[in-house]
């Protein structure tokens, strides 16, 4: 019989990438990325925006890719980070900009949200953990500077929703990524009245919910025309952790799961909301995932501090346009010449004071300057300041890993669970001298792999659909059997 292909369409903060799946004869997952692109974002009107247009010719240049392989998937499904979103009139036309999560348009606006309106009460609602620029703050901030924006909107649609619309002409907002905006109840798992009030945006603009495994559409006559095939647009998690998480290999309920890219999403699979005052205070998120299993996780500032350090090294910016020009070095420097000043670093004085600072603070979320924001955190707490490169690697991976260890502490004690290994998915589990220092803090073993942690979970739903696996327990039995996970013990 013919080989039968799916398509996931995975674009992150920092990448974007076209990846074919597809089951060979003996039950073994095949993945062929078929495209890369960098994924820049851009200045307007005075905002850090993602450039949507050029994501928008991305990825029909990788249908083209596709069918110049002679590889026509059966579905295609698009996941990206979460809490970002367009606003679009009743003609279908953007109105105002794709701003971007860390733009500061949410800075002074969060503090005033919650004033008004009592966080516990929407915590307890949406069991979403508080980060400034959830989908509810940057409302907010929409209504204050662009009132007439909301107002000539008639549809909200979600960075990966409004891609689907270009793609298909159906407008389909999506379960796991409308958790993450914090305007979803965890209980009835439909847009809360509450929530939206707090966000100060009309109830209107949000549509029907649905669940991943859900047909959008054909594509677009358009799109056919220029792409030369026609396929299905199926609704995958579309937020890039749910999607993450359902590619998990763990061989038992005592993992941890956590999901490592520009982000390091640490936590577990729930059955249903955890909203308690203890969790809050923790920080917590419960965000709704695929089957309506919950995501027990906390967002952890993870490899974009290590992804900034190596571009501020290299003196390009993640916003073009955006700050000083730097000097371009003579000779890129790799992710894996960071990891080894490291560790040359720890080998050179294995009894130095290593500085920790506390990655989740606010301020490493889009300083400057990483490398000096990193060293006045160590200043400003009284601890030696990194100086060489090595010194400041060591300093993050550190602070980092002993961050996984306390949020692991934390999550036993919010769900009363004992946790035995750590599965890491995503490319971020490619570090090994950091999955090596997470095994020696967390003092349990680490499972690394697979690297296409996302896509996979994108698409498994797809697959699933299509009946290539009965459910999901047969889904990750594949994954399993397929790809190749590396073991790291403490010591
Ligand atoms: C990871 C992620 C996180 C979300 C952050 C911002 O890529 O989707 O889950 O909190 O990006 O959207």
């Amino acid at each position: 019989p013919q080989q039968r292909y799916y398509l996931a369409i995975d674009i992150g903060a920092s990448s974007g990438r076209h990846v074919l799946g597809s089951v060979n004869g003996n039950g073994v997952i095949e993945l062929e990325e078929v495209h890369r692109f960098d994924n820049v974002q851009v200045r307007r009107r005075g905002h850090d925006c993602w450039d949507i247009d050029m994501i928008w010719e991305n990825i029909l240049v990788g249908l083209e890719k596709c069918r110049k392989a002679g590889k026509i998937p059966e579905t295609i499904g698009i996941d990206t980070w979460g809490v970002d979103f367009v606003l679009v009139d009743a003609q279908g036309r953007l109105v105002g900009d794709a701003v971007a999560y860390r733009d500061a348009r949410t800075n002074d606006v969060a503090a005033d949200v919650d004033a008004g309106i009592g966080l516990e009460r929407l915590y307890r609602v949406t069991g979403i953990q508080r980060q400034a620029f959830n989908t509810v703050y940057q409302l907010a901030a929409l209504s204050r500077e662009h009132p007439e924006e909301l107002e000539a909107a008639d549809r909200f649609l979600m960075v990966p929703e409004y891609l689907n619309y270009l793609l298909t002409g159906h407008m389909v907002n999506e379960y796991t990524n409308a958790t993450t905006t914090n305007l979803v109840n965890a209980r009835t798992c439909t847009w809360d009245s509450f929530a939206l009030e707090a966000a100060e945006a009309p109830a209107r603009l949000f549509g029907e919910i649905a669940m991943p495994g859900t047909v959008v559409g054909g594509l677009a006559p358009e799109v056919q025309q220029r792409v030369g095939f026609d396929a299905r647009v199926m609704l995958p998690a579309t937020h890039d952790t749910g999607s993450a998480f359902l590619a998990v290999p763990a061989r038992d309920a005592q993992a941890v799961y956590l999901s490592s890219g520009t982000w390091s999403l640490l936590g577990v699979e729930h059955e249903g909301p955890i909203t308690s005052d203890a969790s809050r205070y923790q920080n917590f998120t419960n965000e709704g995932g695929y089957l309506k299993r919950f995501r027990f996780l906390k967002n952890i500032m993870g490899l974009w501090m290590i992804q900034s350090i190596r571009r501020e090294l290299n003196g390009v910016s993640y916003v073009s346009g955006k700050g000083a020009q730097l000097k371009r070095a003579a000779k890129e420097i790799g992710f894996g010449e960071l990891a080894d000043a490291a560790r040359a670093e720890q080998k050179l004085h294995p009894d130095a004071p290593v500085p920790h600072v506390n990655v989740n603070d606010d301020r490493f979320l889009a300083p400057a300057s990483m490398i000096e924001e990193i060293k006045a955190a160590c200043r400003e707490t009284g601890q030696p300041v990194p100086d060489t490169v090595g010194e400041l690697m060591r300093c993050v991976y550190e602070s980092l890993t002993g961050c996984y260890a306390d949020s692991i502490n934390e999550l036993s004690a919010l769900t009363g669970r004992t946790y035995t290994s750590i599965n890491i998915v995503g490319g971020g589990c490619q570090d090994t001298y950091l999955n090596e220092l997470t095994a020696r803090a967390c003092g349990i073993p680490v499972f690394a792999g697979p690297i296409e942690g996302t896509s996979l979970g994108n698409l498994m739903v797809q697959m699933i659909s299509d009946g290539v696996f009965a459910d999901l327990d047969e889904a990750r039995e594949a994954i399993r059997r397929s790809f190749d996970v590396v073991e790291y013990q403490p010591e």
